[in-house]
């Protein structure tokens, strides 16, 4: 449980941690090369490989070509059972808990099982919930669910105790990948009172403030994605802590 562990122990010393994230179907492979050399400059501390819609197959490649120039963890942060390969080292087994698709709760992870003997992969179960951002994301569309309004704290709060009384390892506040808004600091503060395990916040964080005040509010670790994709450039300012 290396990569658990490390989470754990970097919470513990209030060591704040970035995860880069490469949606395959977005990404061009021939970029990786490049695109990974500059995440290895800078503070991030994992590579989440993951994405809503993937081809099959897409995801074992793209990374397999990331390992050759990394040794970052990789951790999948997969949109369907279609995307868990051995060539990862950890695999996020989240559950869809702001949902109410039976599918997305458990029934693609009975799916995801005979897959997962044949592999070495550290699973990580993962509470994931989706909180309201001001427009409709692609893990909405493709899951069908709604996510909890934003304005409803407590019963965001609730849900992810709830998660963690079932006895999920970390919780992830997913706004949406390109969210006009990221999660509010009222809703990571609150969240981060009430429970024990790490904090993940992602979606819609595009500059170097948005992650200062996401880590501020009790984030443990932050995802990363989209900006990426058209401005590289912001790879420069995140070369030491901030
Ligand atoms: C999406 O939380 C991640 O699943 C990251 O979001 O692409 O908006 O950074 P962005």
């Amino acid at each position: 449980n290396l990569i658990y562990k490390n989470i754990q122990d970097s919470v513990s010393n209030k060591k704040k941690l970035l995860a880069v994230l490469i949606d395959p179907d977005k990404f061009s492979i021939e970029n990786t090369a490049n695109f990974v050399k500059k995440v290895n400059e800078s503070i991030a501390n994992y590579i989440f490989v993951g994405g809503s819609i993937v081809d099959e197959k897409a995801t074992e490649i793209l990374v397999a070509e990331i390992k050759k120039y990394t040794k970052l963890p990789l951790v999948l942060f997969p949109g369907d059972v279609s995307q868990i390969t051995k060539k990862a080292d950890a695999l996020l087994f989240l559950s869809l808990i702001s949902g109410r698709d039976s599918d997305y709760l458990i029934g693609k992870h009975i799916d995801a099982v005979s897959k997962l003997r044949k592999t070495k992969l550290e699973v990580i179960s993962t509470g994931y919930m989706l909180i309201e951002n001001g427009k409709e994301t692609s893990v909405q569309r493709v899951t069908g669910t709604k996510p909890i309004p934003r304005k409803n704290v407590q019963n965001i709060v609730d849900t992810a105790k709830a998660g963690e009384l079932l006895g999920m390892k970390l919780m992830y506040l997913e706004a949406g990948s390109g969210a006009i808004h990221p999660i509010n600091t009222e809703i990571i503060k609150s969240v981060k009172q009430e429970l024990q395990i790490p904090i993940i916040v992602g979606g819609g964080i595009r500059n170097k403030q948005q992650l200062k005040n996401t880590y501020d509010s009790g984030a443990d670790m932050v995802v990363i994605g989209t900006v990426f994709e058209d401005n590289e450039a912001f790879f420069d300012e995140l070369k030491k802590e901030i």
